[in-house]
């Protein structure tokens, strides 16, 4: 793996397959601590009736390190310093997750989304250089059409997209962005590959069609250390979620010291420019943006 190259892909389209990432022992040892915790339904092992509580996700840390280790991969970690250029890097979250056949019961599209809202819901992201976000997810079985792809959308058919919807969210509905989904397409991925993508990239989860079998797959995400508000992974709010007036009040009401105590960035960090202040008074409406507008810190 060409860890410059792979992170040259995704500063231009966003996102980037990397076949065998994954290969030999490492493969398998990683992929039998996965069947541990998602048997094969087929094996045997497990009766139909589990299944359905086996499609919750597991966060990290994991029982195997074949597993621990995928995020904290020191490619994984290349990539990311290449892109983000820093090497002040944080695992924002990992998790593992299983997706089964339809004979074991219903599985869902998702609608298209970007992910650079997720677990840093304090402030608009920003998407530039240092405050990208890197996802991954590692295959663990092979993807086909009919076993669950990722879907993307290329950056450039992005069409000027917004973040956030007029509705609040970060998810695009078919009928209001059917141009969207003409043009997403459906990843395919042998066993052992590893999707990267930045988190403004639009993109799916899409339903397991096939009668049987299951995907498996592990993911990551990572974020600089400078982007202090995304360790806030436990949160995940959106103008558009029930409790956000509440909170929206609470941040209009708060001193800049009380917000930097939830991880808001001071004033003065360089996380502030005109275009981020803009938002600020947008996501906040009534917030005092004043103390934001002080020149960075170092440029004095
Ligand atoms: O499972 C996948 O293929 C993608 C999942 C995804 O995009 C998400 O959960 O945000």
């Amino acid at each position: 793996m060409n860890e410059e190259a792979v992170a040259k892909e995704i500063a231009e389209n966003g996102w980037c397959l990397v076949p065998d990432f994954l290969t030999g022992a490492d493969l398998d040892a990683a992929t039998a601590a996965m069947e541990a915790y998602f048997p094969d339904p087929e094996g045997g092992e497990v009766d139909a009736e589990e299944i359905g509580r086996l499609k919750h996700a597991v966060p990290f840390p994991f029982t195997s390190n074949a597993l621990n280790r995928v995020g904290l991969d020191p490619r994984v970690l290349a990539v990311a310093g290449h892109l983000l250029g820093t090497a002040d890097l944080r695992l924002t979250s990992s998790f593992i997750q299983a997706k089964y056949g339809t004979a074991y019961g219903e599985s869902r599209d998702q609608t298209l989304h970007n992910d650079a809202w997720a677990a840093s819901s304090l402030l608009h992201p920003r998407t530039d250089g240092l405050y990208q976000r890197l996802f991954g997810i590692l295959y663990l079985t092979d993807v086909t059409t009919d076993t669950a792809p990722t879907y993307v959308v290329d950056r450039v058919d992005h069409l000027g997209l917004p973040l956030i919807t007029s509705t609040g969210k970060a998810s695009y509905e078919k009928d209001q962005y059917p141009e969207l989904y003409e043009r997403e397409r459906p990843v395919p991925a042998a066993r052992g590959s590893l999707l990267l993508f930045v988190g403004d990239i639009v993109h799916r989860g899409s339903a397991y069609r096939a009668e049987t079998g299951r995907r498996l797959a592990c993911f990551f995400n990572i974020h600089a250390a400078a982007a202090r508000w995304t360790d806030k992974h436990l949160w995940s709010l959106r103008p558009a979620s029930p409790n956000w007036p509440v909170f929206r009040d609470l941040m209009v009401e708060l001193a800049p010291e009380q917000r930097h105590l939830l991880g808001f960035p001071p004033p003065g960090d360089q996380y502030w420019t005109p275009e981020t202040i803009r938002h600020l008074g947008e996501l906040y409406p009534g917030i005092d943006v004043t103390p934001y507008r002080a020149a960075p810190v170092g440029s004095r």
